[in-house]
């Protein structure tokens, strides 16, 4: 092995882009770590010279296949639905399913390519996939639902298992779902086991997984805050979206003593001015989880502005979470943050603040906590689960709230080790580098294949 080995940002960039032509959030999420891991390669020349890293850019396989389901008028409809695997070098593969009209193969693979980073983080036996389908739930039945789901399995299944693929939910695959699913594998393969996670507590579903991604969040934040001689206490805090991260990330911070001005939905976000309470959360998951209705529905109980079409990110405050989609925040949301004297952004969505957003984060000194080490109490609690199910035991809610705690803590241990510069802490290179170098030295040990 030569002592020095050096690849160059720019021509690993065209090679990815001329690989993988128009996948614009695939070539973004590699971006975002090449830009860290391509110069701690130099002085580790056997990563490098393995050629580790465009190894990790390249899924382990891509299945894609028809879903036809009959809608509730008789007719028939298909979907294509996707399962991206990406690298099961340390665990079998994790991640979540999508179900959104918008999803493309590329949003796949930036999010398996992702989740392979953040599985290593947790410190579990977790490898890296997502996948899903282009498939819209608004406005369907719930019989409708069931249908499209039994039908996804019904080509899933034989992909999947307890030891070699578990899915879990995304965006427009929550508690339901799952279960659909879980039942049609169930039926399928007349094994119960833990193959997918996020499961109902009644069929081996973990405390705390329902909670887990936002309640992580909050843990990391507070990690990273008490980390500079501060505190989540009387911060006051924006949250885009009103699903399930948003939701658990919004209770843990009232918890925590923060006044959350903001929660959003594709359609426009409320601004409460005097704070989300117990009592009005309560109705945003009422909104959201049972009636399945918009979030603008908010103002019609309690005072609060409704802006259509809008992202909160404009609202003065000094803590953000942006919790709904990618790309959620481009650089004039990162300006107005900016200039308004935010101390803090921590992602609880996959890529929502675009790499020119984080350069603004980084300039304007704001501590920046990124999605595959923010978001990673979710898939820690799924990885709990999974090991909940092969004992045939349940932990409690406090003996999992307790693991997740400590799994977050050692998460930003892992950022500080790697992210530190002087008197910075980096938290992107922290959590890039780190949750590289556990699968780079495992696809070594396995030789060159
Ligand atoms: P949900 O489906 O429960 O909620 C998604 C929320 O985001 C909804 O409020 C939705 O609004 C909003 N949203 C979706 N698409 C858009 C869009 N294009 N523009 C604006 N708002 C949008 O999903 P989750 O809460 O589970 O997921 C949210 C994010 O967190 C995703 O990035 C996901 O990958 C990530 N994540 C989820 C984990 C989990 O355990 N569930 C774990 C780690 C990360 P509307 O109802 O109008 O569609
Ligand atoms: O993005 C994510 O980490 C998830 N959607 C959760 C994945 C999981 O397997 O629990």
């Amino acid at each position: 092995m030569k002592m020095t080995c050096k690849i160059r940002l720019d021509e690993f960039m065209a090679g990815l882009v001329r690989r993988n032509p128009g996948e614009t959030e695939f070539h973004q999420a590699v971006y975002e770590v090449a830009k860290d891991v391509l110069p701690f390669v130099e002085s580790r020349p056997i990563y490098c010279e393995n050629r580790i890293l465009e190894r990790m850019t390249e899924p382990d396989r891509i299945i894609i296949f028809r879903v036809s389901w009959e809608d509730d008028d008789g007719n028939i409809r298909a979907n294509r639905g996707y399962r991206v695997q990406f690298n099961n070098s340390i665990g079998p593969y994790k991640g979540g399913l999508r179900f959104d009209k918008g999803l493309t193969l590329s949003i796949l693979k930036f999010l398996g390519f992702e989740q392979t980073f953040k599985n290593s983080l947790t410190g579990l036996p977790l490898g890296g996939a997502k996948g899903g389908a282009d498939f819209n739930p608004k406005g369907k039945s719930e019989h409708e639902i069931m249908r499209f789901c039994q039908s996804f399995m019904n080509e899933l299944f034989r992909h999947i298992g307890p030891n070699t693929d578990i899915p879990a939910g995304d965006i427009g695959v929550g508690a339901r779902e799952v279960s659909y699913m879980f039942g049609q594998y169930k039926r399928l393969t007349n094994t119960v086991t833990g193959t997918i996670t996020g499961k109902g507590l009644a069929f081996g579903g973990s405390m705390i997984r329902t909670e887990a991604t936002g309640y992580g969040l909050v843990y990391l934040a507070d990690n990273i805050l008490k980390q500079h001689k501060n505190g989540l206490e009387g911060k006051t805090a924006l949250v885009s979206g009103s699903g399930n991260v948003a939701q658990y990330t919004i209770e843990k911070l009232i918890d925590s003593g923060v006044k959350v001005l903001t929660a959003s939905d594709s359609s426009g976000f409320v601004y409460d001015k005097d704070g989300i309470d117990k009592e009005k959360l309560a109705l945003i998951k009422q909104l959201k989880n049972v009636e399945r209705k918009r979030i603008s529905e908010y103002t019609k109980t309690f005072k609060a502005e409704y802006h259509e079409g809008q992202k909160p990110w404009k609202v003065p405050s000094q803590l953000a979470f942006p919790c709904a989609t990618q790309n959620e925040i481009l650089e004039l949301d990162a300006k107005a943050l900016a200039d308004n004297g935010c101390l803090a952004v921590a992602e609880g969505a996959n890529m929502p603040v675009s790499n020119e957003g984080i350069d603004i984060f980084e300039k304007a000194g704001i501590l920046f906590a990124p999605a595959k080490a923010a978001n990673a109490g979710g898939v820690a609690v799924s990885g709990l689960e999974m090991t909940q199910n092969s004992m045939r035991l349940s932990w409690t809610r406090k003996q999992i709230d307790s693991r997740l705690k400590n799994i977050m803590k050692h998460i930003h241990d892992q950022c500080v080790e790697h992210g530190q510069n002087g008197n910075v802490i980096n938290y992107r290179k922290g959590a890039n580098i780190a949750g590289f170098i556990k699968v780079a030295d495992a696809m070594i040990s396995f030789g060159n294949c």
